[in-house]
């Protein structure tokens, strides 16, 4: 059996602005894909931001902000094929965005309005899980069943630094690690779990290290470097290729967002923190690298950024086109027998809501 060596505890990093390390050039990576990167993020910026005042105008309800979680979301992605799988937690709810998906499925899902529910075949995209790490042995199931079929296909899960303390977690871990699953866990560790912070949730020194435990690979990455992420994911996905089995990511942030838009984090975060990281964060830092590299300027920013606010409200114009859902939906399905009652309970709903 192969050794599995310790996880690596310091971050990996390719964007030289943190450490005056310089920038590095990424293997694979030329201009058009780093633009394509770029892309991504903005998507997801865009679609983020625009959720937050679609939120505050009353017109969703709650929803979990992904501000400078672009680059793990996006690093992660650029990494994957076609035909790879995506485990997404709500924190990465417009992740179909990046396979075609339209804004107005994941609107819909924010507004809780059935047409937010896609076939997961349809983009190779699970649908969002809310219920903390329940998708992990999800992931394992259907990456081991990649395996067996012998398909190329891999998958991924993105979960919390929070999500690390369920057995569901440890579950899947240990399943996708055991059956050899071509599966990469991507821990996007942002340091807290609500108001829990991560030196509360573990004992263990980084999350990667407990990869060792389930006898798989841990890497670290500096979560809001788009390219550490991408690089790191990578590999995870040519081992998962090459029949070795999982691997566990560890990338690392600070939330400098509330959790979602029903918290107020004042109560708990350290405030001149969040101001920091909000200064280094991840779309202006690889905005920074492509304007070092000579790659982007004002006029393609500004192109590019446009087109995502253009794609957005077009995406907002068709969520609110669509029809009401009908409240019969809250009774249809549940039962192959549906008892007597719910005849009358619908009708009296529809009586209450006029
Ligand atoms: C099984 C389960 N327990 C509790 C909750 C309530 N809850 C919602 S978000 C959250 C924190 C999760 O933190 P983390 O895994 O770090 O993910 P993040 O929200 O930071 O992305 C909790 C406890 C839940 N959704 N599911
Ligand atoms: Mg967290």
């Amino acid at each position: 059996m192969a050794q599995v060596l310790p996880a690596e505890r310091d971050l990996r990093r390719v964007i030289g602005d943190a450490d005056g390390a310089g920038d590095r050039q990424v293997e694979g990576l030329g201009e058009q894909e780093l633009l394509e990167v770029y892309r991504s993020m903005v998507q997801l910026r865009t679609y983020d931001e625009r959720s937050v005042v679609y939120h505050s105008q009353g017109r969703i309800g709650t929803y979990a902000i992904f501000w400078n979680h672009e680059a793990m979301q996006a690093g992660a992605f650029h990494a994957l094929e076609d035909q790879d799988w995506i485990f997404p937690s709500y924190r990465e709810s417009a992740i179909g965005l990046l396979r075609g998906m339209p804004p107005a499925i994941p609107l819909s899902w924010w507004r809780g309005h059935p047409a937010g529910w896609w076939n997961p075949e349809d983009y190779r995209v699970a649908s969002i899980c809310v219920p903390i790490a329940t998708h992990v042995p999800h992931a394992a199931g259907l990456a081991w069943g990649k395996k067996l079929k012998g398909e190329r296909a891999a998958a991924i899960v993105f979960f919390g630094d929070g999500a690390t303390s369920e057995g569901a977690f440890h579950e899947g871990a240990n399943f996708a690690a055991v059956t050899g699953a071509p599966l990469i866990l991507f821990c996007s560790n942002n340091g807290w779990a609500i108001s829990t912070p991560v030196e509360a949730q573990t004992r263990a020194q980084t999350l990667a290290d407990k990869a060792v435990g389930y006898g798989m690979p841990g890497l670290r990455v500096d979560g809001t470097d788009v390219l550490a992420c991408f690089e790191a994911t990578r590999e995870a996905v040519v081992r998962a290729r090459n029949g070795e089995g999982p691997t566990m990511i560890e990338a690392v942030s600070y939330r400098v967002a509330p959790h979602a838009t029903a918290d107020d984090p004042s109560a708990y975060i350290d405030l001149e923190r969040v101001e920091e990281e909000r200064k280094r964060e991840c779309v202006g830092r690889f905005e920074g690298y492509l304007r070092r590299a000579g790659i982007m300027h004002d006029d393609l920013a500004a192109s590019i950024q446009a087109e995502a606010a253009d794609a957005m409200r077009e995406g907002i114009k068709a969520a609110e086109a669509e029809p009401p859902a009908d409240v019969e939906l809250l009774f249809a399905n549940a039962y192959v027998d549906p008892p007597a009652s719910f005849g009358s309970d619908l009708d009296e709903l529809r009586g209450t809501l006029g």
